[in-house]
This record gives C-alpha cells, sequence and structure tokens, in this order.
C-alpha cells in the first residue's frame, strides 16, 4: 500500500515534469491531454511510416535457442540454421539477447568486452554469417545494449578497483563506507545492499545487479563517450539498432540519499528517475542514433505510464520504444505470484496505448527472457487448453497498436518448467532472494518455491523444443539448463506440420497484420472494460474497421455487440468458433478461448 502511494507520488511529480518539458519546446500540452482521454488519436495511415512500427520482432535468447557443437548452449551458428524458419514464420527483426564475452555471472548481461563475441557463442565470423543471412533474407538484427553495468571483470573495472588514483576510477561508482557499513541503504535486484567493499582501497562499488555487475558512472564524459563508440562499432557493423537494458538507472540520483522505507521493496522507482538521464539520451541520439537509421528500445523498469512520454516522444529525440512492465508485472509483485482479473489487464492495454499519444509508439509483448511463459500465466497451460489459450493470447498481442515483440518458443506455446527443488534453477537473482528471505528466515522454503515457481525467469529459460528428438532437439549434449519434459507434445517440427498449430496461427496472424493497415496503426477502442471473461476492441483506421473479440474462459460465452456494430466478415479466427457469423448479428457465441478478429 505505501509503495502504490509512493509510485503515485513520483508519478504525478512526473506529470508535473513532463507539462514542462513541452512548455519549454514551444508546443501544446498534449502529451498530457492524450493521457487523459479515453481514446488517443488515431496516427494518419502512413506509407511513410518507419520500419520499426511495422516491424515484428522476435527474441533469442542465444544459450537457449539452438546448439550446433553439442556444448549443451545455444550459439550463433545455431541462429543462422534457423533463419528460415523464422522467415516462414513471418519475423522481421531479431532481438539478440546480449552476444558479448562475459563470464556469465547473470547470463551475459554482465560484459567483460563489448566488442567480442562470447566464445560459448562462437566468433566474430559467425556474427557476420548470421547477419549476412538475415540481410539476404530481408532481416533485420537488433543487439542488446547493457550499459548501465559491465562485468567486474571488464579491463574498467580491473583498473579502477586498483587504486583510488587509476585513471579509470571514475568509470565506477564509488563511495567511502558510512559507520562501518554501506554507503547507504541501497538493495541490490539480486539480493543484499547495492554496495560491495573492495579490500584494495577499503572502499564500497555500487552494484544495482550482482556484486559482479558493477554500474557505470555516467557522470563521467569519457565513460559516456565510450558507450558511443561501443554503439557505433556495432552499427557500422550492421546491426540496425538496440534494446537498451535497464536504460533508465544510468543517472543516479544526486548525492545518493538513503531510500525512504516505503521505497525499498521497490527501488527501481528511484533508480530509473535520475536527474540526468533525459540529457544522457539525447546525447546518444545527437551523437549516435540520429547518424543511422535505427530501431531503439528501452528496457523501462521504474518507469510509469505518464513518464513513458519523455522517453518515446519523437520531438524529444530521445528513444522509439520503451517495454513497460505493468502488463507482464500484473499477476506478480517480484517474485510472489499475485491474482490478476481481466479488466485490469484490459485497463494495463488501454493505458500503454494512450502513453504512445501522437508522438511516440508503443512495444506488445507477453514474455521475454526475465518473466514465465506467457501460456502459463495468462493463458490456460492445462493440456486441454493450452493451444487455443496460447492463440487467444497471441491474437490479442498481434492486434495491438505497437511494435510486437514474440519471445522464442511462444510460438509454440512453450510452458512453465515443472521445477521442484531449488537446485533445479540457475537464475542468479534465485540464489540472492534465497539469502533474503529464506535464509533470513522472513519466508518458508516451501512458500518461496511455491510462488518461484510460477514467477521464475527460468520458466522461460529452458532450451526451444525443436522437435521430439531427446532434449527436444536442442543439443546433442547435456543442455545447460534441463529442456522442459513436455517437448514430446510440444515442440516446432510437429507443429511446422500441422496447419492447426499454435505456430501456424502465429504465422497467419502475422500475415494479416502485414495486410491490414488498420491493425498495427488503426485507433484502438476498448468496448467493454469491465466485462470479466471477454476482451473486446475494434480497431480502425479511416473507414476500416476491425473487431477482436477474446473469451478468456473455458466456457462458451454470448456476447451482445454495441448498438450499431455490425459484423461483415471473419477475418481470422483461432480455430475455436464453432459457428460461421451471419452478417449483421447482433450477438456472438464465443467457444472456450475463441479469438476472433472481425471486419466491420
Ligand atoms: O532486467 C531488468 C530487471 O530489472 C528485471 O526485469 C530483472 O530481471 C529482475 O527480475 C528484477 O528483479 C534486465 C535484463 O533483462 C535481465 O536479464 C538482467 O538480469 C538485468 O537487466 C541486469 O542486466
Ligand atoms: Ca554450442
Amino acid at each position: 500500500m505505501q509503495t502504490a502511494s509512493f509510485r503515485r507520488t513520483l508519478s504525478s511529480v512526473m506529470l508535473g515534469a513532463l507539462a514542462i518539458c513541452q512548455t519549454a519546446m514551444g508546443t501544446p500540452n498534449t502529451g498530457s491531454d492524450t493521457a487523459r482521454e479515453d481514446v488517443a488519436k488515431t496516427p494518419a495511415a502512413r506509407p511513410d511510416a518507419p520500419w520499426w512500427k511495422e516491424a515484428v520482432v522476435y527474441q533469442v535468447y542465444p544459450r537457449s535457442f539452438n546448439d550446433t557443437n553439442g556444448d549443451g548452449i545455444g550459439d550463433l551458428n545455431g541462429i543462422t540454421a534457423k533463419l528460415d524458419y523464422l522467415k516462414a514464420l513471418g519475423v522481421d527483426t531479431i532481438w539478440l539477447s546480449p552476444h558479448f564475452d562475459s563470464p556469465n555471472a547473470d547470463n551475459g548481461y554482465d560484459i567483460r568486452d563489448y566488442r567480442k563475441v562470447m566464445s560459448e557463442f562462437g566468433d566474430m565470423d559467425d556474427f557476420e554469417r548470421l547477419l549476412a543471412g538475415m540481410n539476404k533474407r530481408g532481416m533485420r538484427l537488433i543487439i542488446d545494449l547493457v550499459v548501465n553495468h559491465s562485468s567486474d571483470e571488464h579491463r574498467w573495472f580491473v583498473e579502477s578497483r586498483r587504486s583510488k588514483d587509476n585513471p579509470y576510477r571514475d568509470y565506477y561508482t564509488w563511495r567511502d563506507g558510512k559507520d562501518g557499513a554501506a554507503p547507504n541503504n541501497y538493495p541490490s535486484f539480486f539480493g543484499g545492499s547495492a554496495w560491495k567493499k573492495d579490500e584494495a582501497t577499503g572502499q564500497y562499488y555500487l552494484h544495482y545487479f550482482a556484486g559482479k555487475q558493477p554500474d557505470l558512472n555516467w557522470e563521467n564524459p569519457e565513460v559516456r563517450a565510450e558507450v558511443h563508440d561501443i554503439m557505433r562499432f556495432w552499427l557500422d557493423k550492421g546491426v540496425s539498432g538496440f534494446r537498451m537494458d535497464v536504460i533508465p538507472f544510468i543517472s543516479k540520483q544526486d548525492g545518493l540519499p538513503d531510500l525512504p522505507a516505503q521505497a525499498l521493496a521497490h527501488p527501481e522507482f528511484v533508480y530509473a528517475n535520475g536527474p540526468r538521464i533525459h540529457e544522457y539520451l539525447q546525447e546518444m541520439n545527437r551523437e549516435v542514433l540520429s547518424r543511422y537509421d535505427t530501431m531503439t528500445v528501452g528496457e523501462a523498469f521504474g518507469i510509469t505510464f505518464e513518464q513513458a512520454p519523455l522517453f518515446t516522444d519523437a520531438r524529444r529525440h530521445e528513444l522509439n520504444m520503451i517495454f513497460h512492465f505493468d502488463l507482464v508485472r500484473l499477476d506478480r509483485d517480484g517474485w510472489r505470484k499475485k491474482d490478476w482479473t481481466l479488466p485490469e489487464l484490459k485497463a494495463t492495454y488501454a493505458r500503454i496505448d494512450r502513453t504512445g499519444g501522437d508522438h511516440g509508439w508503443n512495444t506488445s509483448f507477453l514474455g521475454n527472457h526475465d518473466n514465465p511463459r506467457a501460456v502459463s500465466h495468462f493463458g490456460d497451460d492445462s493440456p486441454e487448453w493450452r493451444a487455443a489459450s496460447a492463440k487467444a493470447l497471441a491474437t490479442m498481442m498481434l492486434t495491438q497498436r505497437a511494435t510486437p515483440f514474440l519471445y522464442q518458443g511462444d510460438e509454440l506455446g512453450m510452458t512453465n518448467y515443472p521445477f521442484r527443488g531449488l537446485e533445479d534453477y540457475d537464475d542468479v537473482e534465485v540464489k540472492g532472494q534465497w539469502r533474503d528471505f529464506v535464509e533470513s528466515g522472513k519466508v518458508s522454503a516451501d512458500e518461496y518455491l511455491a510462488h518461484l515457481r510460477q514467477t521464475s525467469r527460468d520458466n522461460a529459460r529452458t532450451p526451444m523444443q525443436w522437435s521430439d528428438a531427446p532434449n527436444g532437439g536442442f543439443t546433442t549434449g547435456k543442455p545447460w539448463l534441463a529442456v522442459n519434459p513436455n517437448y514430446p507434445q510440444v515442440n516446432a517440427a510437429s507443429q511446422v506440420d500441422d496447419p492447426g498449430s499454435i505456430y501456424h496461427h502465429y504465422r497467419r496472424l502475422l500475415e494479416v497484420r502485414r495486410q491490414t493497415p488498420a491493425l498495427i496503426h488503426g485507433q484502438f477502442r476498448d468496448l467493454d472494460p469491465a466485462n470479466p471473461k471477454v476482451f473486446a476492441y475494434t480497431r480502425t483506421l479511416d473507414d476500416k474497421r476491425y473487431l477482436v473479440l477474446i473469451n478468456f474462459t473455458r466456457e462458451t460465452v454470448a456476447y451482445d455487440l454495441p448498438e450499431g456494430l455490425k459484423i461483415a466478415a471473419t477475418l481470422l479466427d483461432n480455430g475455436a468458433a464453432q459457428e460461421s457469423m451471419q452478417p449483421g448479428a447482433a450477438s456472438v457465441t464465443l467457444q472456450p478461448w475463441q479469438a476472433t478478429i472481425y471486419r466491420l
């Protein structure tokens, strides 16, 4: 409760800041007007729309995608080998999770050398072959820019920790302790304090994540110039942009004061609100991004809806899009699973859509490598309903006014893993939480594990299930993380062969989306926000109008169309519908987990 009111306070502060900055720019205050309207204005149908608005992105978590040399770890050649699979699905852009040299304290989100390929994944020749294979197929690659922190094994940090007067000292944040303890009360997301004492100098360094992930000091212009150089290095190789890891965290609070008690459980709302974040992003845009044709998407952990336009309003020249976490975190608070309702989900979608406004653009995603499997938290992963509900979720995700980001395996309806004990998990976050919550006696092991089973990041990190061969065809060796035992039933080979599969529903959705500008650019309107069973919305562009109806239950539900709406034809159904629509019908009987796009 305290956290909620703290968030609200921050939000209203930031809403004020938005109004001020827009006035300062001499433009009407459209951002906050849009935020108050129920329905956002429709952007014009734009044949000149930037490519990244119409792109369909597929996230590859390389460690778990496809292993070609039998060491149990996915590799770049494994991605190259599957480009035809992705192309056939209808994907045109790949977001590659970190592929850089790393000691893997956090699976590559701890980078030792930003210009080198992780040896487990291959080498630069493999990278260039992957890129060439993508170019040949008209696909683009965006890579992960992880520059809030580096690895403690990065050359900069190895130098930095040596002495207080080392030329690299200021690449990181060092402080004296306070009364024999850490400089302030900042917690780390991976357990314990965000400060670690370093023996060489007796000072503490700041790390928002693991101790092996020291935060870079963006106050130092040399650090910013280094990052710009790294970006140019990869853009010059031919990548088309970046997904920016926890990018709002790069600007630290002036003076690093203690967090107020009510902020301790969610420090991200403070970490994301440093005073110079927008200055740094505008500088990055000026120095680098504006000189290339790129897609940028910021992982906006800690950013409220009201703040979003500060990052994505095109007139501000920062980022193209951000990832909002409110939707994927609807059913959890940290490691705790919580209940969610359909009206809450709809309200979140409506708010996400509004924050795009006239000058911004959104992302649509239901999963990634940090969240459990989409079908297991928003769908129904029981054998009976898994396929229908996975298709329903796909219909929802791919008919939003946003650039979709598919996560590997979701196109097959891959599910959460049946974890038993602590020993089944690999994630560094789990180890930290175990110390903070279980070993400290705050929570029982049983309680923690029961929640973790449903919320753990490892649910999404189990290897891709390519076929019913041993280990799902992911590797001929021993996989680094166990393959979900349901791979004989859930795998790509069988779905590619089956026109009624989840895979083919994704493929058809992407095709329909490409051919239907209203499904990309059209105005979004939720017809029935309070309905607890059916998500009903229209997408409208000029005189073209579509209706999406999704039944989120195991029951048959009769849905009466609002006055004045008349169905002209069915555009695409997820295979659940039983009756063919009578043109002009005023009511639809929706089968369990039916999801249908109609033309009005
Ligand atoms: O994640 C950012 C992030 O803060 C959370 O989503 C995080 O996964 C955790 O659940 C917070 O409790 C990004 C990456 O996506 C993630 O894989 C990395 O571990 C993290 O940053 C550090 O680089
Ligand atoms: Ca390998």
